[in-house]
């Protein structure tokens, strides 16, 4: 553990990868929004260097960042209170990426479930980047001197590695330089499931547009995805305990219990005896009431790109005036001779 106390600070970002899913806003930004106004300083990023470990369009890529960016202001990140920009417009990510994939081990990396799941049994032909991609994430997090880290639990081993790396480089070079950084992952919508298998992470990635809600689906497409989505035939029961054996239906008792901010015990105790039939229109109206008016917001924020790229411009100019002193340490400490 460093021994140096470091002042609380909240990093985390999504990938403009496109299709920001109703997973990504329960497992992150809608947690993202909840510390902003905690107090604590938040720095919140669209990763378009992670983004790159698989193709991306050039001109979708562009589309996808400043769509990402109009999300996050539509779910409640305000540009004055939090810093919000794109990764790639602060050198420092891809400065001390590099500098801890030195730092990492080739045996910790190949621990981490993500690139296996991704990769598949293509592993030979994806980039060195989707493999490299969790130290350039531990370089994310540090580079703020980040002490917390609201992320879905898919995230989980990258936020170990990330202290495991600041461990072993405290250790390695005999300082307390960097924090080892917290996880923050609570809530009902910590790990939201596909809609039409609930052993399958909902992903923007998934090749079913059925199995996830988008943020920019409207009110019917929203209602159709859950109306269709997978269950049993079975009413729901009165306790989470007598859904273990059926993911889909806990998947969906989650999500309500994620929109609607209450724990999965109180819904469920709720709609105990509710066929299908009743609870998919509840929750459909309810989801329905909160994305529709986020996506309609959304659309609104890209009618005015340029607005858009001025405020990830500031943000990228206030990130870089905290990163560029723990980087410039970074090198010092590491023996880099830095002469102008
Ligand atoms: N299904 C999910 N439930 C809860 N949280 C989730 N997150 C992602 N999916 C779920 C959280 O969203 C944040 C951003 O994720 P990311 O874009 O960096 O990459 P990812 O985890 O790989 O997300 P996707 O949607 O599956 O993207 P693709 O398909 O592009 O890889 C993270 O905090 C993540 O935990």
């Amino acid at each position: 553990m460093s021994k140096t106390a470091f002042t609380p600070r909240v990093f985390s970002g999504i990938q403009p990868s496109g299709n920001l899913t109703l997973g990504n806003y329960l497992g992150a930004v809608k947690r993202f929004v909840e510390m902003q106004e905690s107090g604590i300083q938040t720095i919140y990023c669209m990763v378009d260097l992670h983004a790159v470990t698989v193709w991306q369009d050039p001109e979708k890529l562009r589309h996808n960042t400043r769509e990402l960016a109009a999300a996050y202001i539509a779910c409640g990140l305000d540009a004055e209170k939090s810093i919000l920009f794109n990764q790639s417009q602060v050198s420092g990510h891809a400065e001390l990426g590099w500098l801890f994939s030195c730092v990492a081990r080739l045996g910790w990396m190949n621990r981490m479930t993500q690139f296996k799941d991704k990769a598949g049994k293509n592993a030979e032909k994806m980039s060195l980047g989707l493999y490299a991609y969790p130290a350039l994430m531990a370089a994310d997090i540090l580079l703020y001197h980040t002490t917390h880290v609201p992320v879905g639990e898919d995230q989980k081993q990258h936020v170990e590695l990330t202290r495991d790396i600041a461990a072993k480089f405290n250790h390695d070079y005999k300082t307390d330089f960097f924090p080892i950084p917290e996880p923050v992952i609570d809530g009902a919508g910590t790990r939201v499931m596909s809609l039409r298998d609930g052993s399958k992470k909902m992903s923007k990635s998934d090749p079913s547009d059925n199995s996830r809600i988008n943020m920019t689906d409207d009110a019917d497409t929203i209602a159709k995805k859950i109306r269709k989505a997978k269950t049993d035939p079975e009413p729901l029961p009165d306790n989470l305990d007598a859904l273990k054996d059926r993911p889909e239906a806990r998947n969906l008792i989650n999500i309500y219990a994620g929109l609607s901010d209450q724990k999965p015990e109180a819904v469920i105790a709720e709609v105990a005896g509710q066929q299908f039939g009743q609870f998919k229109p509840l929750l459909a109206d309810l989801a329905v009431a909160k994305l529709a008016p986020i996506g309609d917001e959304m659309a609104r924020l890209m009618g005015d790109v340029a607005e858009i790229d001025r405020i990830l411009g500031k943000g990228a100019d206030r990130a870089a005036e905290i990163a560029e002193p723990i980087l410039a340490k970074t090198f010092d400490i590491m023996g880099m001779v830095r002469s102008r």
